[in-house]
């Protein structure tokens, strides 16, 4: 019998700022993402807010140039068989500097022709709004989040978007990764807040009131775009979208049990509780005290978290982590957005984020407990440095298997989750095609099922190849993950 239910949104992932390019042409101005440079591993992007082009390379600013690539690229898509594929829309075409009172044809245009492109292959776009990106003018003038004004400003943007694309867009997710703001990295990517002395990603100054501060903007903004969704068009259905770095206790100890429970309730479930239940869980109220974080709240603010709560659940989930109280014990290893101590048990991928799908069925189980909520897994894949080899045909290809031994394994536990009685209803892996690493700007850095030819030098011709990984999906989507070999 086959696991997966029958309308299962088979399909994958990209972010606007990562594969577009195109980044400043009709009418677009720069975002957060523009002014990041390409990083490594060692060395970590610099965001300058003034561009310089001639000294820094700047991977979004040509990305894979998906804003002209478009109409191959969801060709591709649906030659695999997509059901669903999840896109971002980047505010910065819509409502370039966050000033104008009316939005850019242009840019609403052609997210229009993108959506009639899915469309036409029956593929169900699912559109994150805000996806690490915002009106660099913001950061500029106010800090970004920090400032409430910005809760008007993805409003603005929002109702433009909900009139433009009814009928053509059901499924919505707010902010993505929104959890990833409890951490210092989420100031630049996720709320838009640069302190003075901040030179890079990987060390940013942190005023933790304000990040907190801008949060709860986020949360407030989230819940009024829910609510404004809903008045334009009542069928349309909004998502959380987490950023879930599954966390073990390294050891049986009851205090790392706690301490292990204590970050998997702040880090993991704190920003789920307030999208799905409304209202500020009891336990943050504690860590706020403990870290001295005062919060500006006001009462219509808890009114539009209790109304404009999610209709579903999803989150990304690539790796896992330990934790332990034992300072002896502090190998570190990394992750997507976190850290931890290495685990013995499971396997590392070049970048150093642990394989576990095993967690992957472990984490649907925990959330669907919690919400009773149907969740698509909106990210997960393994980001691997490939090598174009011919493919006796005449083209290229990439033997990716070490991507389809990760995928697989993942879907695996996917349908044991189902077994279990998880009302897993999508998964949009990550990536669909080759895009800009977010951590650290690389092309090399790949995970989709389509290559494309870049470097991370910014050259490339662009060309789109179909990797192993490829006629892979694309058994497994036939087959409605019956077929994973
Ligand atoms: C998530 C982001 C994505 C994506 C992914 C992989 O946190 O939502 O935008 O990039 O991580 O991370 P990276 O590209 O750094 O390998």
């Amino acid at each position: 019998m086959n696991k997966f239910p029958k309308n299962f949104y088979w399909g994958a992932a990209v972010a606007a700022n990562q594969c577009e390019g195109a980044w400043n042409i009709n009418g677009k101005s720069p975002s957060i993402a523009d002014c990041l440079t390409m990083g490594s591993v060692s060395s970590p992007r610099r965001i300058t807010l003034d561009l310089d082009e001639d000294k820094y390379i700047y991977p979004s600013h040509g990305a894979v140039d998906f804003y002209h690539h478009y109409k191959e690229d969801i060709a591709l898509c649906a030659e695999m068989g997509f059901k669903m594929f999840r896109m971002s829309i980047n505010c910065t075409r819509i409502y370039p500097t966050g000033d104008e009172s009316k939005p850019n044809e242009s840019g609403l245009k052609f997210y229009e022709d993108v959506f009639r492109e899915l469309k036409k292959y029956n593929i169900e776009p699912l559109v994150t709004i805000c996806h690490n990106d915002m009106p660099l003018e913001f950061v500029k003038s106010c800090n970004g989040f920090k400032d409430r004004k910005l809760i008007d400003y993805y409003l603005k943007f929002s109702e433009a978007i909900f009139k433009r694309y009814r009928g053509l867009v059901k499924y919505w997710l707010t902010f993505n990764e929104i959890n990833c703001t409890m951490r210092v990295s989420g100031n630049w990517h996720h709320v838009g807040i640069w302190n003075p002395g901040t030179t890079t990603i990987r060390n940013q100054i942190d005023d933790q009131n304000a990040r907190y501060q801008a949060l709860h903007h986020l949360f407030v903004a989230s819940a009024k775009i829910i609510k404004l969704g809903k008045s334009i068009d009542p069928s349309y259905q909004f998502g959380s979208m987490i950023s879930y770095g599954t966390i073990y206790p390294l050891t049986c100890n009851p205090e790392n049990v706690l301490l292990c429970q204590e970050q998997d309730l702040i880090m993991n479930r704190f920003c789920g509780d307030v999208m799905v239940f409304g209202e500020y869980p009891y336990y943050i109220k504690h860590y706020f005290e403990k870290n001295n974080v005062k919060l500006e709240m006001t009462e219509q603010d808890y009114s539009d978290l209790k109304e404009g709560t999610v209709d579903f659940y999803t989150f990304s989930y690539y790796n896992s982590n330990c934790v332990t109280v034992d300072e002896e014990n502090k190998e570190l290893v990394s992750g997507n957005n976190a850290s931890g101590i290495i685990n013995p048990y499971i396997k590392y991928s070049d970048w150093g984020w642990g394989i576990d799908p095993v967690g992957l069925r472990y984490t649907l189980n925990l959330v669907y407990d919690r919400y009773k909520l149907p969740i698509i897994i909106t990210e997960n894949g393994l980001g691997a440095v490939d090598q174009l080899v011919p493919d006796g045909n005449g083209s290229f290809t990439v033997e990716d298997d070490y991507r389809i031994d990760y995928l697989q394994k993942h879907i695996e536990q996917m349908g044991l989750a189902i077994e279990d009685g998880v009302d897993l209803i999508g998964y949009t892996a990550w990536s669909a095609m080759d895009i800009v690493s977010l951590c650290s700007g690389e092309f090399k850095k790949r995970y989709g099922f389509i290559y494309v030819s870049s470097d991370d030098q910014g050259e490339g011709s662009l060309i789109r190849y179909k990797k192993k990984s490829f006629y892979w999906y694309k058994k497994v989507i036939e087959s409605n993950g019956a077929d994973l070999a």
